[in-house]
């Protein structure tokens, strides 16, 4: 079993809705056990600005799934919830990224693993930070919150 850590995001339509759902998806896959949930936070978009807050929150889950199979078990579960691609970084009804599998660095063509713009990004360190604080990025041997402490802007980030 792989420990598998996964940020969520909604900033279209019923955004805890969409995140209920896609995590219901997960907890039933025969694959996937142990599915933790951080809160709910509600955060300033980042990227492409012109669109609505987003809800974000992380989870952790054991898997036996190899880390492409779980990206296409993802990528099914946001088709599933109506996600539609358009801009990047645009709005999305939800979108599930792999940030750590286990202690694995990857660089596949379509999957890079830890996530790459994840040390940079409260809206996925808060809510890591909250379930998996002392978690070592394999790559900068920096814990998430020692990541979170390097941030200058923490704010537009609130618990739901
Ligand atoms: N891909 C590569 N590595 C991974 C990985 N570790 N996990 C590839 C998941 N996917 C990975 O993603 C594009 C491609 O990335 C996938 O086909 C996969 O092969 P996508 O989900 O189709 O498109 P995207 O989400 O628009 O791009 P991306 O790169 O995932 O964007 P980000 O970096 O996730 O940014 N602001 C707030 N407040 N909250 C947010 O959640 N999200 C984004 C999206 C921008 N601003 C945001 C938020
Ligand atoms: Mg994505």
């Amino acid at each position: 079993m792989k420990q598998v850590y996964i940020s969520l995001g909604s900033n279209l339509g019923d955004r805890v809705d969409y995140l209920n759902k896609a995590l219901n998806i997960l907890s039933t896959h025969r694959e996937i056990e142990q599915l933790h949930v951080s809160s709910y936070y509600e955060t300033e978009p980042a990227g492409y600005l012109e669109q609505g807050k987003f809800i974000n929150a992380a989870a952790s889950l054991k898997t036996t799934l190899y880390p492409l199979d779980l990206l296409t078990v993802l990528q099914s579960a946001e088709a599933s919830l109506d996600r539609v691609r358009t801009v990047r970084w645009g709005p999305r009804t939800v979108d599930l990224d792999i940030l750590f599998y286990d202690n694995l660095v990857l660089e596949d063509h379509n999957l890079i693993i830890p996530h790459p713009r994840l040390t940079e990004r409260v809206f996925v360190l808060v809510p890591l930070a909250e379930i998996a604080p002392n978690l070592v990025h394999p790559l900068t041997g920096m814990t998430v919150i020692e990541h979170l402490e390097k941030q200058s802007e923490t704010g537009g980030v609130i618990r739901l």
